[in-house]
């Protein structure tokens, strides 16, 4: 079968509206070959102290068998569960991070294939590539071509935003991180389009995005005009001082229900569309013991909130976070448990560590 000969069945794969439909298949991230992020402004201003430290002493290299094992070990753990759960699941390629690459403008390393969740977004039948602005992270979805030739051949539609230059204009040489009470700012520019798919979510004909040291307001123009007027992008405005990813910030979980994080969110500044939803307040998150995860971890405190819906009812969340599995049973959802804290040095938990390829599910508005 070419390229282009669409599906067998008629049935296409790729299919996914919400953030809670039914899963059906999902993409898992990967592990082999992780190296730390190349140093450079995009990356260091927006992971915590620890490893801001870490990639300046170790940028580039393979992250030690100290942090791989135990989460590798969650991760084949999280592949089990969702299996267990008749959810098909997919693996990208493995990659060697360590051969360097480059534009005509500069060149890096690469970094890992954990979190498949913020070079693709998937908006119905159609995967996007996004323009990262990472550049450790500019050929990551290369890892998923198998996966989206595939797709495409089975009748997806398969599109690649407009590759960035990332170019030294795009960050902002005098950037520096807001302090409290100082007015917000960002390391992007406007000088092209860039962001990651992570800093959406989507409710049907609704997405919710946050302006983000990763994407850009110029990011969020291109996809509003190329999803079109079949869709509405809404801004959630983060306190957040680095904000980097929706997924720790403001996450729907069922229709009419969203989880918000209380620190990054006001929620009396919600975009009006959500008036008639019930909002819910993540509780703070259980403190992470051990040394080696605070020094480590690319991610924020608020990783308690990244959650993977498997449908409008059930929830996989950490076991580490028992008061989010309190307050998300409180709340009428059914949860499942899973280990999953040593994933932090590789970008996420559950929701980053997936990409949804089909949950069962028309298109339709939530909001009206
Ligand atoms: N990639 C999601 C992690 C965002 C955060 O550190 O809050």
């Amino acid at each position: 079968m070419s390229l282009a000969s669409g599906s067998r069945d008629g049935a296409c794969p790729v299919g996914s509206h919400t953030e809670w439909d039914p899963l059906e298949e999902v993409v898992v991230g990967r592990l082999d070959g992780a190296r730390f992020p190349p140093r450079h402004p995009a990356v260091t201003c927006n992971v915590p102290a620890g490893a801001r430290r870490l990639t300046g002493l170790a940028g580039g290299l393979r992250y030690p068998r100290a942090l791989v094992g135990p989460a590798q070990e969650e991760l084949d753990g999280f592949v089990e569960l969702l299996r267990s759960l008749d959810i098909v699941v997919r693996r990208p390629d493995p990659v060697n991070q360590r051969r360097r690459f480059g534009t005509p403008g500069w060149s890096s390393r690469g970094f890992c294939t954990a979190c498949p969740r913020d070079s693709m977004l998937v908006v119905g039948d159609e995967i996007i590539e996004t323009p990262m602005a990472w550049r450790c992270r500019y050929f990551e979805t290369h890892a998923y071509r198998t996966l989206l030739k595939e797709y495409f051949r089975r009748g997806a539609r398969w599109t690649s935003a407009p590759k960035p230059q990332l170019t030294d204009d795009l960050f902002d040489p005098d950037y520096r991180t807001p302090g409290p009470g100082e007015p917000m700012r960002y390391l992007l520019t406007e000088a092209e389009p860039v962001f990651d798919a992570a800093d959406f979510v989507r409710a049907g004909r609704d997405l919710f995005v946050t302006r983000s040291n990763v994407t850009n307001r110029s990011g969020i123009a291109w996809l509003r005009r190329h999803l079109g007027p079949g869709y509405r992008i809404h801004e959630i405005e983060s306190r957040c001082r680095t904000p980097m990813h929706i997924d720790t910030t403001f996450l729907p979980l069922a229709p009419g229900k969203v989880l918000v994080n209380p620190e990054y969110v006001n929620v009396d500044r919600l975009p009006e569309v959500l008036d008639s939803w019930d909002v819910l307040v993540a509780p703070e998150p259980d403190p992470i013991k051990g040394r080696l995860l605070g020094i480590t971890s690319m991610c924020g405190r608020w990783l308690s909130m990244n959650v993977l819906m498997i449908d409008e009812k059930r929830v996989i969340a950490d076991q580490h976070h028992t008061a989010m599995l309190r307050a998300l049973e409180g709340w009428g959802f059914e949860t499942v448990p899973c280990r999953f804290m040593h994933y932090a040095p590789f970008g996420g938990s559950f929701h980053c560590a997936t990409l949804d390829i089909r949950r069962r599910g028309e298109l339709r508005s939530y909001t009206d």
